[in-house]
C-alpha cells in the first residue's frame, strides 16, 4: 500500500529535508501546458504539484488532475477555494480551515456542508490551518475570504494562531501572502511560527526567485509552494526547485 502523502511529509521534515511544490490553477492550463509542466518538474525534481485556486472558473478541474497522474508520478494535492474543487482523482486534499480570519463560513461552514462529498473522495485528507497574511496589495484570496489578513509584521499574532492551529489538531499549516503578492511572507514570521510548532509549514504567495524560496525554507518552512512566478517563466521551475532542495535546516 502506498505510503500517506502527510506520513512521508512528517518523515521528510524530521529529516530536516525540504519539499518544492508547483501550483497549478487549472484556469491557466490547457492539455500540452499541463503535459511540458509536469515534463519539467520531473526534469527539476519537483516534490508535489498542487491543483486549486481561490475562484476557479473553468470545469475542468477532473481533467487537468487526470492528465497531471497520466504525464507524472508526482503525488497531487488538492488546494481547493471552494468546496466544489475536489477530484477523486488527485492524491490528497488540503482541507482548509482559514484559522487566520474570522469568517465562520471558511472555518468550518463549508466543511460540514461538503464532508459527505469529501469522505466519499477516498483522498487522502490533510486537515490543514490556512494562515493568510498581509502581501502588500489585496489578493484574490483575501477579497473572496471576506476576512483580514495578518498584518506582515505582526509576528506574534501569527504565532499564535499557528500554535492554535496545531492544538486543534491540524495536520500542516499553510501561510500564505495570496498568489501574486507583492510582498512575500517575511523571513522572521516563518522563523517565528516554524520554531513555535511541530507539525509540517507550507510556505507561499509572492515567491518569484530561487533565493527567497531558499531562505524561506532555511527560516522553517517545509514545503514552498510556487505558482505565479513558474507561469510567467517556467524555467524556474528546475532553479527554484534546487534551491529548496539545497536548503538546510537551520530551525531546532
Ligand atoms: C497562492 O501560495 C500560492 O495561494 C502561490 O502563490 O502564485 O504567488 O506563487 P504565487
Amino acid at each position: 500500500m502506498q505510503r500517506g502523502i502527510h506520513s512521508a511529509l512528517t518523515e521528510r521534515k524530521a529529516n530536516g529535508r525540504k519539499s518544492f511544490a508547483i501550483l497549478v490553477d487549472p484556469d491557466k492550463v490547457d492539455a500540452p501546458g499541463v503535459e511540458s509542466l509536469c515534463a519539467m518538474a520531473v526534469d527539476a525534481g519537483a516534490d508535489y504539484i498542487l491543483v486549486g485556486g481561490s475562484l476557479v472558473v473553468t470545469n475542468h478541474l477532473d481533467d487537468v488532475v487526470i492528465r497531471i497522474r497520466k504525464a507524472c508520478n508526482i503525488p497531487v494535492i488538492l488546494f481547493p477555494g471552494s468546496p466544489s474543487q475536489l477530484s477523486r482523482y488527485a492524491n490528497a486534499l488540503l482541507y482548509l480551515s482559514l484559522i487566520s480570519g474570522r469568517n465562520p463560513e471558511l472555518l468550518i461552514g463549508q466543511h460540514v456542508i461538503s464532508a459527505p462529498a469529501v469522505r466519499q473522495s477516498g483522498l487522502e485528507i490533510i486537515s490543514t490551518g490556512y494562515m493568510v497574511v498581509d502581501g502588500g496589495a489585496p489578493t484574490t484570496v483575501s477579497y473572496i475570504s471576506n476576512a483580514n489578513p495578518i498584518p506582515a509584521d505582526k509576528l506574534e499574532i501569527a504565532v499564535c494562531t499557528a500554535m492554535a492551529g496545531e492544538m486543534l489538531g491540524m495536520k500542516t499549516l499553510y501561510m500564505d501572502a495570496g498568489s501574486g503578492a507583492r510582498r512575500p511572507i517575511r523571513e522572521d514570521m516563518i522563523a517565528a511560527v516554524a520554531s513555535h510548532v511541530s507539525i509540517p509549514l507550507i510556505v507561499g504567495g509572492g515567491i518569484t526567485t530561487p533565493d527567497k524560496a531558499h531562505r524561506n525554507c532555511q527560516a522553517g518552512a517545509d514545503i514552498v509552494v510556487v505558482g505565479n512566478a513558474i507561469e510567467k517563466d517556467p524555467t524556474l521551475i528546475r532553479e527554484i526547485c534546487a534551491a529548496v532542495h539545497e536548503a538546510a535546516a537551520t530551525v531546532d
